[in-house]
């Protein structure tokens, strides 16, 4: 019989009786149907994770910054850098939470060190309050 890169392909795991409950009880809180959608996404997590610490691959994410809207020069800092990043920074969204905080989510594609180096450039600004970069794939080469 033909073998396909698709075939599903059934395999035993043991585990201790303790962590297998913990688990189940996890993937139900976590609204996974069964624990072979969860293990699948489990595996697929890590292997993302893993990619972001190949450089020559294109990796997606998400910067969300919470900053003070009155911090001096801040805003128009922030423009610069995403003109300067063009490249990198596919879109911007912009919210005013309240009279002194913002909250902007930068979407981004990239290589994971020039990715790096834009969220510690605009993390590390003064005025930005958290931040948070979020790793994602360009879903290339992911099964
Ligand atoms: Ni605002």
């Amino acid at each position: 019989m033909e073998e396909k890169e698709n075939d599903l392909i059934r395999f035993g795991v043991s585990m201790e009786r303790k962590l297998l409950c913990r688990f189940d009880r996890w993937l139900t809180q976590a609204g996974y149907p069964n624990r072979s959608e969860a293990i699948r996404a489990l595996v697929r997590d890590s292997l993302v994770e893993a990619a972001w610490f190949e450089d020559d691959l294109e990796m997606t994410g998400t910067i969300t910054l919470v900053y003070d809207h009155h911090q001096r020069d801040l805003d128009s800092w922030l423009t610069q850098v995403q003109h300067q990043w063009e490249g990198t920074i596919l879109a911007t969204t912009h919210i005013h939470l309240d009279h002194h905080n913002c909250l902007e989510v930068l979407i981004i594609r990239g290589k994971p060190l020039d990715i790096r180096s834009l969220y510690g450039t605009v993390r590390g600004a003064k005025g930005v309050k958290h931040g948070q970069l979020a790793l994602s794939t360009t879903g290339e080469g992911l099964p």
